[in-house]
């Protein structure tokens, strides 16, 4: 038998042994859902708190189902966090690369971690084994910097290589790794069929195999198509205000016609995807930057609209003779989006700092971060909002959605409500005496 049918074997039986690298909100996830259909998984990280962390079953981070699939993969010693790198490769058949690809200060893809894995990885024996990239990668990256470096010791028909993208979203992890369709690139078609019997374990639908490029172009397209996409919304809601319509009743109404979409409009993108992937698009290291109008313009509308928020508020401070510098805000949710608990690149970020060069008091509420930005953070809502000047809601967490409007308009000081998600009724906040 080939190596390669030994190793789809060894897949098909549940025997292979797999190594995740990174156990973020994307490596962790997989480790563990890998672990949950019978994989034997070492999770390693060069994170020893992390680890720890995970030893004694804690959760790292909000994820929906997480802690239930933690325990039981660790109760059944499925999942084995491992900080030893040697011991965790050379136990493995399978190594999966999760690390992170941030932005440098100059909006370039920060590849460091990724290249200290690969050479980490050159310095073993690969030999036979199959090597997946998941972290998003500008095009090109695969072919010219993973596969070389990880072959320095090891020529590239020793092991296999695919770059399999993740596509979950945070929040909704396991459900988007059981449904979500998969793309794996390959830069041998071997590997991407390896690649495939290892994803059809994990998940039910369908799987794309393509050449490496199409698979990265593919990941990156598919945030920027977001992003533009949440951009026009923004736009159209900038519209809205000069019009003086609802946003909400426009949606409602366009959403109809059964080619149209409009996103929600909000405070501006966040996370740690949409905000980066189209700058990994058109501006990927070491190359020419590609020429495109409308990812750049929309980069520029989403990354505006915290500004306009804070615009906004001013406005409404006026009418009550208040102004930036002497006022007090309560901020509900830092969070980047919704019942999850990560704050990177939040535009709650650039609210509160704005509020605070401006010289106002921020009084932030967040249940499922510490974080807050600069602001103070309250664990007691009402009685921030009783010393408020205003509210803006920047998360839509479910938990704020069942907040009392009748009681906040009771309590708060100045009635002024920006509600930048939309998570209460416009009408019911305005009878009540908001000004929302
Ligand atoms: N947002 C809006 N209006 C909307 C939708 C979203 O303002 O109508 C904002 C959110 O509040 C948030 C930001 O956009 O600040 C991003 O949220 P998201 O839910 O759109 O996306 P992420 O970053 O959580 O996850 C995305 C997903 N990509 C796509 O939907 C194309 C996910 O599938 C990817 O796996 C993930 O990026 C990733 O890791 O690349």
């Amino acid at each position: 038998m080939s190596g390669s049918d030994l190793l789809k074997n060894k897949i098909e039986n549940l025997e292979a042994k797999i190594c995740v690298i990174g156990l973020g909100q994307i490596g962790l996830p997989i480790a563990l859902s890998l672990s949950k259909v019978g994989f034997d998984v070492f999770g390693h990280d060069i994170n020893e708190n992390l680890l720890n962390i995970l030893k004694s079953k804690k959760l790292p981070f909000e994820e929906q189902g997480l802690e239930e699939i933690l325990k039981e993969c660790s109760d059944k010693k499925k999942f084995l966090p491992e900080l030893d790198f040697d011991k965790a490769i050379d136990n493995s058949q399978i190594i999966i690369v999760c690390v992170a690809t941030p932005l440098t200060e100059n909006v370039l893809p920060d590849l460091s971690a990724l290249k200290s894995v690969c050479t980490s990885l050159s310095q073993k024996n690969l030999d036979e084994k199959l090597i997946i990239i998941e972290s998003s990668i500008p095009p090109g990256t695969f072919e010219n910097t993973v596969l070389p470096v990880i072959s320095n010791k090891n020529s590239l028909r020793n092991f296999w290589a695919a770059y399999v993208p993740e596509r979950l979203s945070p929040g909704q992890a396991f459900s988007d790794i059981r449904s979500t369709p998969r793309v794996i690139g390959y830069a041998d078609p071997e590997s991407g069929l390896i690649a495939q019997k290892l994803y059809h374990k994990v998940g039910d639908s369908e799987i794309f195999v393509t050449p490496v490029k199409v698979a990265e172009v593919s990941k990156l397209v598919e945030n920027t198509f977001r992003d533009v996409n949440i951009a026009f919304a923004n736009e159209v809601g900038l519209i809205c205000e000069q019009y003086g319509i609802d946003v909400s009743e426009l949606r409602k109404v366009c959403n109809s016609h059964p080619r149209v979409n409009l996103l929600q409009p909000g405070p501006g993108v966040g996370g740690p995807c949409l905000p980066k992937d189209p700058y990994l698009l058109i501006n990927p290291q070491n190359q020419n930057p590609i020429t495109s109008v409308i990812i750049p313009k929309s980069r520029q509308i989403n990354d505006q609209m915290p500004i306009h928020v804070v615009k906004l508020l001013e406005r409404s401070l006026k009418k009550y003779r208040k102004t930036l510098d002497n006022c007090t805000i309560t901020i509900l949710g830092v969070a980047y989006k919704g019942n999850v608990s990560d704050t990177r690149l939040s535009p709650a970020k650039e609210i509160i700092s704005l509020l605070l060069k401006k010289g106002s008091k921020v009084l932030v509420f967040d249940p499922k971060t510490s974080e807050s930005f600069g602001g103070l953070v309250v664990q007691d809502y009402l009685k921030a909002i009783s010393q408020s000047d205003g509210i803006i809601v920047v998360t839509d967490h479910a938990e704020f959605k069942k907040m009392d409007l009748a009681q906040i308009k009771n309590t708060i000081k100045t009635p002024i409500l920006i509600d930048t998600r939309r998570i209460f009724s416009n009408k019911e906040a305005e009878k009540l005496g908001l000004d929302y």
